[in-house]
């Protein structure tokens, strides 16, 4: 069963209040970077980016990491660790924003972190998702959240993004 809980319309305004909320936290976006996680993240770093561009009227970077091969619960394909843990700028001193489309486990989050701390020494590294589905196994929370939709374990949550699926939106399916 699908159900849609977010359309593209209330997902578009999710975004545009964690903008406005990264810049309140900031006091604006002096040394803020952006990086998004593979693949939806990506996007979703994107157009937060775009919009904190134009609302600051500054260009702040974009990376993305692709962190699939290094969680700890899958078996670590040593080949492509350099390349999965590249970004293309530099991190240090920078204010990183890891955006993610959900956040579940925090194992991909945990993932990230250390990809990032091996590129450099950021000022700071908060976290920005799309959805917060619940059941963490990690001391790990994300400081901005389009929104909370509780699950369970069974469930999962499909985020639909333009780039990649032709239409904004989430569903949830059980
Ligand atoms: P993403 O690469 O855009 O994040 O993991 C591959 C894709 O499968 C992910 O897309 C994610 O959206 C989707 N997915 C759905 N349920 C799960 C899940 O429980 N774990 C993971 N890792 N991915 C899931
Ligand atoms: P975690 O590492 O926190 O368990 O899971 C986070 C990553 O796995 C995210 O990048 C996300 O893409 C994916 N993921 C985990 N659960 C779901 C889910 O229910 N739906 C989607 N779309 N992705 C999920
Ligand atoms: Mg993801």
């Amino acid at each position: 069963m699908r159900k849609e809980v977010v359309d593209s319309m209330a997902m578009k305004r999710a975004l545009t209040r964690i903008t406005y909320e990264i810049i309140e936290q900031n006091k604006g976006i002096h040394d803020v970077a952006l990086v998004g996680i593979k693949t939806r993240g990506v996007y979703i770093a994107q157009r937060i980016g775009e919009r904190l561009q134009q609302l600051e009227t500054a260009t702040i970077p974009v990376g993305e990491l692709d962190i699939t091969a290094f969680r700890d619960d899958q078996p670590v394909n040593a080949v492509q660790a350099p390349m999965a843990y590249q970004l293309d700028f530099d991190v240090a001193g920078k204010r990183v924003i890891l955006v993610d489309d959900v956040l579940f486990t925090g194992r991909t989050i945990r993932a990230a972190l250390d990809a990032l701390m091996g590129g450099g020494r950021p000022q700071s590294i908060s976290l920005a998702v799309l959805v917060d589905r619940g059941h963490r196994e990690l001391p790990i929370r994300a400081d901005f959240i389009g929104k909370n939709i509780p699950t369970a374990l069974q469930e999962t949550i499909k985020v639909s993004v333009t780039e990649v699926d032709g239409h904004d939106g989430i569903e949830i399916i059980n």
